[in-house]
């Protein structure tokens, strides 16, 4: 792609972070979402600090000024000056401040994938101030630790010592495949499934999203939750759903390695760090790796059945340094193979579900699209495990992706058509984080 068109990309990144920032925090989409999400602002700070070391860091701790007294980082943080018309479910719905949540603000009271302290690493890496940087992880180390406290203490699934997730929105891939199966048992009550409208289907096509079956069976996940008192202990024999997800406890592996960074770079010893991230590598691999699939696979805590399907989520964990490269290899292999096709001409970015499966979905909601921040996680495993050639052709993809589509929410990974919401800020600002990667290698060689 000529320099032109890179200079293009640049330009039209920034001006998506620039429209979408609230002045202390991002939001995903000015169309769709119109509040603070937790994963979001994660991927969002890592563009956002190569433009701005200052809005990176306040991005994450707008962010953690919303942390529970438990520790948990809610997955939505309300802004009040937003209509509750404008998403559902809105404040309203989770009633948080009155059920555990801090008093000054509103949020939900679920939480999304742990990738805030590998967030917090790269924009320390990235700062130009380094006093400021010093005193930003100063800050937001203990509420990290805090952050990753709460899962191990309060979502620890005891057979597989992997943490598990309340919702299927707590994975961030809201609609996979992936807990297809798990919520199969869900029953969701009459009056729940006529109280409420759905707001997103004002915005994008309604092929685009989950179906309304899906959506109540969100809305009564979250409020059996909600109606314990977002009690993970008390709320054990009421769950209609908890499953153990493969990328969300890769995640929070690789971001107890990047805490074991940041307590280095502030003069403390981060020894517990690696060593929480080993353990979880070696319960993922034991219990998750499905050798026959080669990729990882999902778990549901109330059935002890496996999910096995191949999706995006189960080739994530390549992003842990410490996944023993046997395994790194096999996912690899299945990730540039046929049900992937990852780095070659025949896919754009990362499908989010397998191209062979029958119920692949070129446009539906995490069945089958490529997106920005799932393919950026397997570039990143690729290029950190020095598998550089194909870490390279993904880059050079996914940039020309996004340069010929816009920065959209996601991508039919056929033919590149843009879908969901447009002007989205996780593409916008990873977009920039490879363009910046690709500026770095070109000017190492
Ligand atoms: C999507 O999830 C929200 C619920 O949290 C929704 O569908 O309304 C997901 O793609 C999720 O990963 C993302 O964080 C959120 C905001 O971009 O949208």
């Amino acid at each position: 792609m000529n320099s032109a068109k890179l200079l293009d990309l640049m330009a039209e990144a920034k001006s998506v972070l620039e429209a979408n920032w609230r002045g202390k925090s991002t939001i995903p989409s000015r169309y769709l979402y119109p509040h603070q999400w937790s994963w979001d602002s994660a991927f969002t700070a890592i563009g956002l600090s190569h433009l701005s070391q200052q809005n990176a860091q306040l991005e994450l701790d707008t962010l953690f000024a919303a942390q529970w007294a438990d520790g948990r980082i809610p997955h939505i943080v309300f802004n009040p000056e937003v209509s509750p018309r404008e998403y559902f479910p809105s404040s309203d719905f989770w009633q948080s401040s009155s059920n555990g949540g801090p008093s000054s603000v509103e949020t939900s009271g679920i939480v999304q994938p742990p990738i805030h302290a590998r967030a917090a690493l790269d924009v320390f890496r990235n700062a130009r101030d380094l006093s400021l940087a010093n005193e930003f992880l100063v800050g937001i180390y203990p509420k990290l630790v805090s952050w990753h406290d709460y899962l191990f203490r309060n979502r620890l699934e005891p057979g597989t010592k992997l943490v598990l997730t309340l919702h299927p929105w707590e994975s961030g891939l809201d609609n996979s495949p992936l807990w297809d199966q798990a919520l199969e048992g869900v029953t969701v009550m009459a009056d729940v499934a006529t109280s409420f409208t759905r707001r997103d289907l004002q915005h994008v096509d309604k092929h685009d999203r989950p179906s309304d079956d899906d959506y109540s069976k969100f809305v009564q996940i979250a409020t059996d939750y909600r109606d314990s008192g977002y009690n993970d202990f008390t709320y054990v024999d009421s769950r209609q759903y908890a499953v153990v997800d493969p990328m969300f406890n890769a995640l929070l592996a690789w971001s107890e390695e990047a805490l074991g960074g940041i307590a280095t770079a502030i003069g403390l010893d981060g020894t517990v760090h690696m060593e929480r991230s080993r353990q979880l590598t070696e319960n993922l691999v034991r219990h998750l790796f499905d050798e026959e699939l080669e990729v990882f696979i999902a778990f549901d805590a109330l059935t002890g059945d496996f999910s096995r399907k191949r999706t995006v989520s189960g080739l994530i964990p390549i992003v842990v340094s410490a996944m023993p490269m046997h395994i790194v290899r096999k996912v690899v292999e299945t990730a540039t193979g046929e049900h992937f096709s990852v780095a070659s001409s025949k896919s754009w970015g990362v499908p989010s579900y397998d191209l062979l499966a029958s119920d692949f979905n070129v446009r539906l909601y995490w069945r089958g699209p490529s997106w920005l921040n799932t393919s950026w996680l397997v570039w990143r495993g690729l290029y950190d495990h020095g598998i550089t050639k194909i870490a390279d052709t993904l880059l050079e993809n996914l940039i020309e992706l996004v340069a010929r589509s816009g920065c959209y929410e996601y991508f039919d990974p056929i033919t590149a058509n843009p879908h969901g919401s447009k002007d989205f800020s996780w593409t916008a600002a990873l977009a920039i984080d490879l363009l910046e990667s690709k500026k770095a290698s070109a000017g190492s060689e």
